[in-house]
C-alpha cells in the first residue's frame, strides 16, 4: 500500500503547531496535524474531562506511575502519590539538571498553562528576538495573536472585591509598600464566567483549582480557538496519540514522517509513515529539539546545520513562597487563574507573578512564579550509547534567577517582617529551582534556521514554535511564540506555497 500523501504535516498541536495550521488552511493548503497526546474531548468516570490540583488522578501526568507536582511539599508533608500510567496532560519530564514541564495533548501547553498572556515590554524586545523587526511584530503581529488567543485583563472593580483574589491583593500591598511597580497580568481566561463562578451560577473551574491538569470551563485553551477555527476550515485533521518518530527526505520529493499510534498506557500499537510536501515542527521547545538533534545525528537529516540544538534556556523560572503574618490572610478560596505581577526586570532582571496556592485552606503564603534573566543557556546533544538526546543544564545554573528574584522578596521580607516558606519544595528548600514550565530555544531563529524558521540545509522544513526563541522573553512566553509564529508563517505562505 503507497504511503499517504499530504501536502503540509504539522507536529504538535500547541500554539506554532495551531497558528501554522490555521493559517495554511485558510490559504487552501490540506494540513494534517500528528499529535503525541490525547484529544482530550471525553468525560471521566466523575464526569469531567479534567482533573483538579488537589486530586490528581490518572488524567494528571505522562506516563508516570507517582505524581511529580511542581509544588512537591506542604506543611512538611510530601505531596506526591501513585497514580495509574496514563497519557496523562501533564509531562514531567526529566532532563537532567532540570525538571521540563509541558503540555501533551491537543492545544499542547494551552491545555495546563496559567493562561497569563504578556505581550514583553517593548523596550526589552531586542533581546527576545533580536533580528526580527520590531515595529512589525508590535503593530501586527502581536495584535493578531492576542486577538487570535481571546487575551483580556481582570475587570479592575470586580478585583477589587473579589474574595478569591485576595491573595494577589495581598501580593499587590506587598509590592507597593516595597516600592515595586505592580501590574495587572492579561489572560486568556473568560472573565464573565469567572465572575459567575463566584457568584454561584455556574459550575466552578478556577475557583475549583483547575490549573496545571486541565481547566473544565473557563479558560480559553487552543481547542476553543485557533484550533477550533482550523476544524471549521474543513482542511485540516488531527491524529491524537500519535508521535512523529522520523522525519527524513523521500525519494518521491518531500518528506518520509515515520509516526507511532500509541495507547492510553503509552505502548505503541502501530506504525506508519506518511508523506509530507512540507513538513512543521510545533512539538515545542523540548520536542523540537530532541527531534532535530537525533535527525541531525543519525543521518536522517544530514542538512541540518551545527545551530540544531543550541541556544536552549528555561526563561529564568524560579518560585518561591512567602510567609504572611496573621494580619494578612490569602484566602481559603484562590483562584487559579494569576492576574497579577511584580516587575523588577529593569532593576533586578525579575518579574514575578503572583501565584495562587489553591489548597481550600488558609495558608497565610504568597507564592510567586518569577521569570528572571537568567544568562545561561544549554545545549542538547545525541548520546549514541544510550540512543537518546540529552540536555547539559546544570541544576547550579539557576542561582543567578535566585539572585534576581530576591531582588523583590529580600526587600519586601525586609519591609513586612517576614520569612521565606521552607515547606514548598521539600524540607527546608526555600527555592524552587529545580524546573521550568517555560522552555525556550534548541532551534534557535536565524540560526539553526532562517529569518522566518526555514530550516538550514533541507527545503520544505520549518520550525514554528518555541524552540526559536533564545531562551528568554522577559515574560510568559506564548503570546510571543503566537506572534512569532503569525509572522513567520505569513511570509512562508506569500514565498514557498
Ligand atoms: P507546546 O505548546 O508545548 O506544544 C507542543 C505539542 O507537541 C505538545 O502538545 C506535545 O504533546 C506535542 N509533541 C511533542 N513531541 C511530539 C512528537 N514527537 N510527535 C507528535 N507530537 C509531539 O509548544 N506560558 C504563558 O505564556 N503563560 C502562562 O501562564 C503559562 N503557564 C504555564 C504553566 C505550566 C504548568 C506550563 C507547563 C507551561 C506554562 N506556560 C505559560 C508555557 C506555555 O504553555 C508554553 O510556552 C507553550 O505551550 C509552548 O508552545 P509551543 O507551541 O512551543
Amino acid at each position: 500500500e503507497p504511503d499517504a500523501r499530504v501536502p503540509a504535516l504539522v507536529i504538535g498541536s500547541g500554539y506554532g503547531g495551531s497558528v501554522a495550521a490555521l493559517r495554511l488552511a485558510q490559504a487552501g493548503v490540506d494540513v494534517h496535524i500528528v499529535e503525541m497526546g490525547m484529544a482530550w474531548d471525553t468525560p471521566g468516570p466523575d464526569g469531567k474531562i479534567f482533573a483538579n490540583t488537589t486530586s490528581p488522578d490518572y488524567r494528571s501526568f505522562w506516563l508516570r506511575t507517582r505524581t511529580r507536582q511542581p509544588l512537591s511539599n506542604f506543611l512538611g508533608y510530601p505531596l506526591d502519590k501513585d497514580v495509574p500510567r496514563y497519557t496523562g496532560i501533564l509531562d514531567a519530564e526529566d532532563m537532567g539538571g532540570i525538571i521540563v514541564y509541558q503540555g501533551r495533548g491537543v492545544g499542547g501547553g494551552s491545555l495546563v498553562n496559567g493562561g497569563m498572556a504578556v505581550t514583553p515590554k517593548r523596550e526589552n524586545f531586542g533581546a527576545v528576538l533580536p533580528s526580527v523587526d520590531a515595529d512589525e511584530m508590535y503593530d501586527v503581529y502581536y495584535p493578531r495573536a492576542n486577538t487570535g488567543l481571546g487575551v483580556s485583563t481582570i475587570d479592575p472593580a470586580w478585583f477589587e472585591t473579589a474574595a478569591c483574589y485576595q491573595y494577589a491583593r495581598v501580593g499587590r500591598k506587598h509590592a507597593e509598600r516595597s516600592g515595586f511597580p505592580f501590574l495587572f497580568v492579561p489572560d486568556v481566561y473568560d472573565w464573565d464566567y469567572m465572575k459567575q463562578e463566584a457568584a454561584g451560577t455556574v459550575p466552578r473551574s478556577a475557583l475549583a483549582g483547575e490549573i496545571l491538569y486541565g481547566n473544565n470551563h473557563g479558560k480559553k485553551t487552543l481547542q476553543k480557538t485557533y484550533l477550533s477555527q482550523a476544524g471549521a476550515t474543513g482542511r485540516v485533521t488531527v491524529s491524537p496519540l500519535h508521535r512523529v518518530t522520523t522525519v527524513t527526505p523521500a525519494a518521491t520529493g518531500g518528506y518520509r514522517v515515520g509516526i507511532e499510534q500509541l495507547d492510553t498506557a503509552g505502548a505503541v500499537t502501530a506504525t506508519k509513515t506518511v508523506t509530507a510536501d512540507r513538513v512543521f515542527f510545533a512539538a515545542g521547545s523540548v520536542g523540537t529539539s530532541k527531534l532535530l538533534v537525533r535527525l541531525k545525528a543519525t543521518g536522517a537529516l544530514p542538512g541540518l546545520n551545527g545551530e540544531v540544538g543550541k541556544g536552549w534556556g528555561d526563561n529564568g523560572n524560579v518560585m518561591c513562597g512567602r510567609a504572611n503574618h496573621m494580619w494578612d490572610p490569602t484566602g481559603a478560596l484562590q483562584s487559579a487563574i494569576p492576574t497579577a505581577g511584580i516587575d523588577n526586570w529593569a532593576g533586578g532582571g525579575a518579574f514575578a507573578e503572583v501565584a495562587p496556592l489553591p489548597t481550600g485552606i488558609e495558608t497565610y503564603a504568597s507564592f510567586y512564579l518569577s521569570i528572571t534573566k537568567n544568562p545561561h543557556r544549554a545545549q542538547f546533544s545525541w548520546n549514541a550509547a544510550s540512543g537518546k538526546v540529552e540536555l547539559n543544564w546544570q541544576t547550579a545554573w539557576k542561582q543567578p534567577s535566585i539572585d534576581m528574584a530576591k531582588s523583590i522578596f529580600d526587600r519586601i521580607n525586609a519591609k513586612e517582617g517576614t520569612i521565606y516558606r521552607t515547606d514548598l519544595f521539600g524540607a527546608y528548600k526555600i527555592w524552587g529551582d529545580h524546573l521550568t514550565y517555560h522552555p525556550l530555544g534548541g532551534a534557535v531563529l536565524s540560526r539553526a534556521t532562517d529569518n522566518y524558521g526555514r530550516l538550514h540545509g533541507h527545503s520544505g522544513l520549518y520550525v514554528i514554535d518555541g524552540s526559536l526563541i533564545p531562551g528568554n522573553t522577559s515574560v510568559n512566553p506564548f503570546v510571543t511564540i503566537t506572534a512569532l509564529a503569525e509572522r513567520n508563517i505569513e511570509e512562508i505562505i506569500a514565498a514557498d506555497l
